[in-house]
């Protein structure tokens, strides 16, 4: 056992017993010596809704890309053979890489198939959020200028820095990126080589073994030949084949080593995975113990749920648990995932996008007795059913406490010759009363009545106001940053959890926050949307009620942390309360 104490950290603001910086807004940040531009200006004040009445939904979300200097279009590389990657799309990863409390974006592109290093035109690119005044793209400059078949991209600060790291999954190799902390990023060559003809797509940081660092899970769709291309034909036409002709391939699970370095290491932890073509990753407390789980949405195979056994050792218990099959008990096209918990039962929940026709699955964690899908009771059924999802994300737009959904939507072949739709519109789905979703993408703004091919999509709150954003990546066709403008919104309240024994990033700590005696519980969870990573603040939405009693905060190391009481509509840095020397005497 070991003594603790909390220390002082210079600058930092000692509140009865707890650790918390001012909000972020007032430019106290990690590192002063990082600081590049000026803090964040404050938000707005909200008026505060009940949630009793959120069937006036009112949101509102404004496409403000062109208008921050956002220019960024994912290229598929169609070349007239149909390869399969030209169909999954691309991502992003929000990370605030140059700490100054505003969330930038990297987009992760495609490229000509044939990789050619020498043609520029179609590269990732990383944004830097200067707030007001707009995006700037500094991809050069940063370092992060990638000719390649890029698919997803995941950030975590796998070395405890204190500078967000960034994995791009490709098809063929993969880059790491670290943070070099001065605005740059240079690629390590740390993560182990994977074969050329594998497809990688989403990937998720999550300190697996909770030693205090991060470790990789990436998935693996299918081994794609781009010399003999598969072909496939309906009503005349040639188009892309289902996925089922590709040889499955198993995903990757890479160890920190905790020195700059990973191992692959998922045979021998128990990924057992010879038929799954994983394309979306959630990693998360699933069953009440402290380990995080690991949900894999998987093509046309049954979806995976490696349970977290301890010492780096995973059981794959989706069949058990309710989550490999559909309710109906089909194999599904598993895309994106989403993960909340959307009937506030204390347990993170799981939306999973579909093919045309097969609605999407939103598994509901009942606790010891396993997920059920209730998909058609929710009205997720109905909503989905004649579009191909991808990306989808909870985000509680409105901030009544009951989290929303995104889904991005488009078909991987035009196949509007037999009057099957290939351009989507994409959803927004309001939570009503944690029961049931209801589309209003009619009147939640002109993005939503646009048709296109959606794949990944990110939440961040860009402008720092405690509304959620969107960032949304759409193939052949601008990006989308899709600013949150809902009038009437409810009581918020942002925590960036900051780790010290832990992850730095905090990863899968859990946070029970008690307002009005009741008593809610979150998790920072890893992975979910779809090729992308989300905002790594953990934002709450309130409601009508403007104070919090209580914060209790479970680090991933295990310690405890307690806060309170709150004022809401700001942000908070916390920082894990470090251990004295004293350690365990033989
Ligand atoms: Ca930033
Ligand atoms: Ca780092
Ligand atoms: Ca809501
Ligand atoms: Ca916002």
């Amino acid at each position: 056992m070991r003594t603790s104490v909390v220390f002082l950290i210079a600058g930092l603001l000692c509140v009865s017993g707890y650790w918390a910086t001012d909000r972020i807004e007032d430019g106290r940040l990690w590192n002063e010596d990082h600081r590049i531009s000026e803090p964040p200006a404050p938000p707005r004040a909200p008026r505060g809704i009940d949630a009793s009445k959120s069937a006036d939904h009112g949101i509102r979300f404004v496409d403000a890309a062109a208008d921050l200097g956002m220019d960024f279009t994912f290229y598929d590389g169609a070349d007239g053979n149909f390869h399969l990657m030209e169909t999954t799309g691309g991502g992003m990863a929000v990370l605030d890489f140059d700490a100054d409390g505003y969330q930038d974006i990297f987009f992760v592109n495609g490229s000509r198939l044939l990789v050619v290093p020498a043609d520029r035109r179609h590269v990732s690119k990383l944004y830097r959020n200067f707030g007001e005044s707009g995006l700037e793209d500094v991809t050069k400059l940063a370092g992060v200028e990638l000719v390649a078949f890029g698919q997803g991209a995941t950030s975590g600060d796998y070395d405890n820095d204190g500078f967000p790291d960034l994995f791009v999954a490709c098809f063929g190799r993969c880059v790491l990126y670290h943070n070099n902390g001065d605005g740059s990023f240079s690629e390590t060559c740390e993560i182990a080589a994977v074969d050329s003809a594998h497809l990688h797509t989403s990937a998720a940081f999550s300190d697996l073994d909770r030693n205090g660092t991060l470790d990789l899970y990436v998935c693996t769709y299918a081994a794609v030949s781009l010399e003999n291309p598969r072909v496939c034909e309906r009503g005349g036409k040639r188009m892309h084949c289902l996925p089922s002709v590709y040889p499955a391939v198993p995903d990757l699970l890479f160890q920190n080593q905790g020195d700059g370095t990973f191992r692959e290491s998922g045979r021998t932890a128990g990924i057992r995975d010879e038929n799954g073509r994983g394309l979306g990753v959630a990693i998360a407390n699933f069953n009440d113990d402290d380990e995080p789980d690991i949900f894999v949405a998987n093509d046309t195979s049954e979806n995976f749920l490696f349970v977290n056994k301890r010492g780096f050792h995973f059981e794959e218990s989706a069949l058990n648990l309710g989550v490999a099959l559909t309710g109906a008990g089909s194999t599904m096209s598993g895309m994106g995932v989403a993960c909340g918990d959307y009937d506030l039962n204390g347990r993170l929940d799981l939306m999973v996008t579909n093919f045309y026709q097969e609605r999407s699955v939103l598994y509901q964690n009942m606790g010891s007795s396993g997920f059920i899908d209730s998909a058609d009771a929710a009205g997720i059924g109905v909503a989905s059913r004649d579009r191909l999802g991808f990306g989808t994300v909870f985000l509680d737009a409105n901030l009544d406490g009951f989290p929303d959904l995104f889904v991005a939507n488009g078909h991987i072949s035009d196949m509007t010759h037999v009057g099957i739709p290939y351009k989507m519109r994409q959803q927004f789905l309001l939570n009503d009363g944690g029961k049931t979703f209801r589309d209003t993408s009619d009147s939640t703004g002109p993005y939503f009545h646009q048709r296109l091919l959606g794949r990944g999509v990110a939440v961040a709150d860009i402008d720092n106001d405690g509304r959620p954003d969107l960032v949304v990546s759409h193939i052949l066709d601008p990006a989308a940053l899709l600013l949150n403008r809902t009038p009437e919104h409810g009581h918020w309240l942002g925590l960036q959890l900051v780790g010290t024994q832990s992850n730095r990033d905090a990863t899968n700590a859990k946070v029970r926050v008690r307002l009005n005696g009741q008593e809610r519980a979150y998790e920072l969870i890893a992975g979910g949307g779809y090729l992308s990573s989300s905002d790594k603040r953990l934002l709450i939405g309130l409601g009508q009620t403007a104070t919090i009693d209580d914060v209790v905060v479970h680090w991933p190391s295990g310690k405890e942390q307690k806060l309170g009481p709150l004022t809401t509509d700001r942000y908070y840095r916390l920082l894990e309360p470090i251990d004295t020397k004293t350690e365990d005497t033989p």
